[in-house]
C-alpha cells in the first residue's frame, strides 16, 4: 500500500500553522538551524528486510497480520516508510530468506520506491532445508574444511546477488562459537575463520567493503569467535583496507560504553557500519532510542565529531541500518519510532557546541562539559526533523498519518492474518 503525494500535503496541511510556530521559536535560538537541516535531509537508514514482520521469542511468536509475504511485499512496506518518513530510503537483504528472483524487477522497483540496496548479509547461522552440511559446531571456523567450504560459498554468492542489486557491501555476523570450556580450541577457531575470511574479501568486487559484525553472546554462551570490538577489528586489521568493523547496539555485554568504541574505531578508520537498536540485557533488538536514548545520543555525539574530524560525509561515509524486531508492536509503527528516534539523536548531536566542548575540557571543566552536551540532549529538536520530513514531501507527523489511514487494516485485507514473513 502506498501513499499518494496529495494524501502527504493533504494530512500536512491543518499541521502546518502549529508547526511554524514550533520551528520559528527553535530556529530563532539556534543558529546553526539551516545546516543541520540539510544534513537532516540528506541522512538515510536502511531498513532490513527481516525488521517487516513481528519477531519472537524462542517461546512463540504472534504475528499481527498483513506481514509481507515476499520480497516485493517487503519492498513495499520499506517504500512506505520511506514516503512518510523521507529518512528510510534504503533497504539491506539477507540471503537466503530474501533471495532476488528478477533482479532487473527489483532494480526498478526499488528504483521506483526511491530506495537503493545497502549491505547484503550472508547466513551461516542457520541450516536450511536443502543444505548438505550442517552448522551446528560452527561454519567458517568449523573443523571440518568441507563446512568451511561451504560456509565460503555462500557468502560469495551472496556477493554475487549484491552485485546483480548494485549493493556495495557485505555483512558477515557469525554465530560460530562455543557453548562448554574446552569445546574449542579457540585460536584454531580464530585462524579458521580468519583464513575463510580472507577468500571472501579476496572475492570483494571493486569498491566493495566487508563488514565484520560482533556480538558479546548467543546463540553460544561460552565464546563467541568474534565476541567483541577487539577480535573484530583484528580480523579487520589483518584482512585489509576494504574490511571494517560493524557495531550493533544489542550486541555488548551491559553497561558497555559503546560511545567510546565507537570514538577508538573511528580514530583508527576501521568503524565501517552501525546496527541501531535498544536493549535492557542483550540483544533485546528492542525500538531504537526507547530505553536508552542518552546513550544514543552520546554515540551520535562520537559519531559526528568522528566523521567532521575524519572529513567524512555524514550520509554515505557509514552504513546505517535499523536492527531490530520483536514481539508486541505492529513492525511498520516500531520502525517509524525508531527512525524518528535516530533523526532526534543525530539532530541533537548536530546541535553540540564543539568548541565550547573543546574549551571545557581543556579546561578540565567537567561540569561545563556535561552541561554542554545535556544542553543538545535536552534540546526538543522534534520541529527540526519534522521540517527536514516536510522539506522532502514526507508527513509531519508519519505515525498521526499512519493510524489515520489506517494502513494496517488495509495491509491485512490485502494480505490476510495469517500471513508470516520470512526472517527470524
Ligand atoms: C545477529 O543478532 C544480527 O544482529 C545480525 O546483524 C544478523 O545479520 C541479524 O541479527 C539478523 O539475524
Ligand atoms: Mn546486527
Amino acid at each position: 500500500m502506498l501513499f499518494e503525494k496529495n494524501r502527504i500535503t493533504d494530512y500536512n496541511q491543518p499541521l502546518l500553522a502549529a508547526h511554524r510556530r514550533r520551528l520559528a521559536a527553535l530556529t530563532a535560538e539556534t543558529p546553526a538551524a539551516p545546516g543541520i537541516l540539510d544534513k537532516l535531509v540528506r541522512f538515510q537508514v536502511a531498513i532490513p528486510s527481516w525488521a517487516l514482520g513481528t519477531g519472537g521469542t524462542r517461546f512463540g511468536r504472534f504475528p499481527g497480520g498483513g506481514e509481507p509475504r515476499n520480497l516485493i511485499e517487503k519492498m513495499e512496506d520499506i517504500g512506505l516508510l520511506h514516503a512518510l518518513t523521507r529518512s528510510a530510503g534504503a533497504i539491506s537483504l539477507h540471503i537466503p530468506w530474501d533471495i532476488p528472483e528478477d533482479t532487473m524487477h527489483i532494480r526498478s522497483l526499488a528504483a521506483s520506491l526511491g530506495l537503493r540496496f545497502d549491505a547484503m548479509n550472508s547466513n551461516t547461522f542457520q541450516d536450511q532445508p536443502e543444505q548438505t552440511l550442517s552448522y551446528k559446531f560452527g561454519s567458517l571456523q568449523h573443523v571440518r574444511p568441507e563446512i568451511r567450504r561451504q560456509a565460503i560459498d555462500h557468502n560469495l554468492e551472496v556477493i554475487q546477488y549484491g552485485i546483480g542489486l548494485g549493493s556495495n557491501s557485505i555483512n558477515v555476523w557469525l554465530s560460530d562459537g562455543s557453548c562448554f570450556p574446552g569445546q574449542l580450541n579457540f585460536r584454531k577457531a580464530f585462524e579458521n575463520t580468519l583464513e575463510s575470511l580472507r577468500e571472501i574479501y579476496a572475492s570483494l568486487p571493486q569498491g566493495w567493503k566487508m563488514f565484520v559484525e560482533y556480538k558479546a553472546f548467543e546463540p553460544n554462551f561460552y565464546s563467541m569467535t568474534v565476541g567483541d570490538w577487539g577480535q573484530s577489528l583484528l580480523y579487520a586489521n589483518k584482512l585489509g583496507p576494504k574490511a571494517y568493523t560493524l557495531v550493533d547496539l544489542g550486541h555488548h555485554l551491559p553497561n558497555a560504553n559503546i560511545e567510546q568504541i565507537v570514538s577508538l574505531l573511528m580514530m583508527e578508520g576501521k568503524l565501517g557500519g552501525f546496527h541501531f537498536n535498544d536493549s535492557k540485557y542483550g540483544d533485546d533488538d528492542l525500538t531504537v532510542g526507547s530505553i536508552k536514548p542518552y546513550q544514543l545520543f552520546l554515540i551520535f555525539n562520537e559519531l559526528v565529531e568522528g566523521m567532521d574530524d575524519l572529513g567524512m560525509d555524514h550520509a554515505s561515509g557509514l552504513g546505517w541500518m535499523i536492527d531490530a524486531s520483536h514481539n508486541v508492536k505492529d513492525p511498520l509503527e516500531d520502525l517509524l519510532q525508531s527512525l524518528e528516534a535516530i533523526m532526534i539523536s543525530y539532530a541533537q548531536a548536530l546541535l553540540v557546541d564543539r568548541t565550547a566542548l573543546s574549551a571545557a575540557r581543556q579546561d578540565n571543566d567537567v561540569v561545563r562539559a556535561q552541561e554542554i552536551l545535556q544542553h543538545a540532549f535536552r534540546t526538543d529538536v522534534r520541529p527540526l526533523v519534522a521540517e527536514a520530513r516536510l522539506r522532502d514531501g514526507g508527513a509531519l507527523d508519519p505515525l498521526g498519518l499512519y493510524r489515520m489511514a489506517g494502513v494496517r487494516k488495509n495491509l491485512i485485507a490485502a494480505r490476510g492474518m495469517r500471513t508470516i514473513t520470512t526472517g527470524l
